[in-house]
């Protein structure tokens, strides 16, 4: 489809107002929240992954594709809510220590918010005593996000204080980030993985019913 190509285009040369336009041009088109999403704004980013790998372009290109999906990513916000459920617990969550992205964190904000849950986003470079902080403020579950494989350690980190605090029984935990597998979630002791925003949605819920 002509349109998503023109999006996808638009974010990987990090031209937010077109992205923007491309965005609105796509829902008036009626296209799919989920298509704009997944074939338009995260294909984008793989693209500028790859990219950024094979050396042709750098950290400030890298970056002002995320500000044109970010804004993109904004306009779509209202379209992207699932069925929502009575809030049955609140979710902190952030991105751990010594990382700075954030885009797949807000989608996973964006996806509990949209479903009824009430959530508290610690941000980026978030240190374990954070997350400690926010099970003593009566969070639930909490939430961790990591895209570096330098930084998805911090995850364990975050863990054993959780653990050394006395709380480890009162929370449940949940992870995600492009390294992240269901395998590393059960080698450091999470309650739950999930691959994406939606199944983050449906790994929390399963996770405060049981
Ligand atoms: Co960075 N970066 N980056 N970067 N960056 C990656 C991650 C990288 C894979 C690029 C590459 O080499 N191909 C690579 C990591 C390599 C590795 O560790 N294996 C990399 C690197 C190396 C770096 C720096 C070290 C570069 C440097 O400075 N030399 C540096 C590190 C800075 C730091 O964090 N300390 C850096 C910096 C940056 C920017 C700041 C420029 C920018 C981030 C801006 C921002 O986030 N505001 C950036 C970007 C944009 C990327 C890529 C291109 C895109 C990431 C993204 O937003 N994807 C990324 C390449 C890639 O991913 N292919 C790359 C879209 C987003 C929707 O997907 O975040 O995966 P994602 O989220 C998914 C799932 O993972 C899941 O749900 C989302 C989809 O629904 N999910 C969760 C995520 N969190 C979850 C939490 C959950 C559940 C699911 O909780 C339960």
């Amino acid at each position: 489809m002509a349109l998503l190509e023109e999006l996808r285009e638009a974010v990987v040369d990090g031209q937010a107002k077109l992205a923007v336009a491309k965005m609105d041009e796509g829902l008036a088109e009626g296209i799919e929240a989920g298509i704009l999403l997944n074939e338009g704004l995260i294909a984008a980013m793989a693209q500028v992954g790859k990219l950024y790998e094979e050396g042709e372009v750098f950290v400030p290109e890298m970056l002002m594709a995320a500000r044109a999906m970010t804004g993109a990513l904004n306009i779509l916000k209202p379209h992207l809510v699932e069925q929502k459920v009575a809030s049955s617990g609140k979710v902190a969550i952030g991105t751990v220590f010594g990382d700075l992205h954030d885009i797949g964190k807000n989608l996973v904000v964006v996806m509990l918010e949209g479903s009824g849950y009430e959530v508290v986003d610690l941000g980026v470079d978030v240190p374990e005593e954070r997350f400690v902080q926010a099970i003593n403020d009566g969070a639930a579950v909490i939430a961790m996000s990591a895209l570096l494989t330098t930084t998805m350690t911090n995850m364990q980190v975050a863990i054993r204080a959780i653990t050394e605090a006395g709380l480890r029984d009162k929370v449940q935990i949940v992870i995600g980030g492009a390294p992240i597998t269901q395998q590393y979630a059960d080698e450091i002791g999470a309650d739950g993985y999930a691959k994406d925003a939606s199944s983050a949605v449906r790994v929390v819920r399963e996770l405060l019913v049981s």
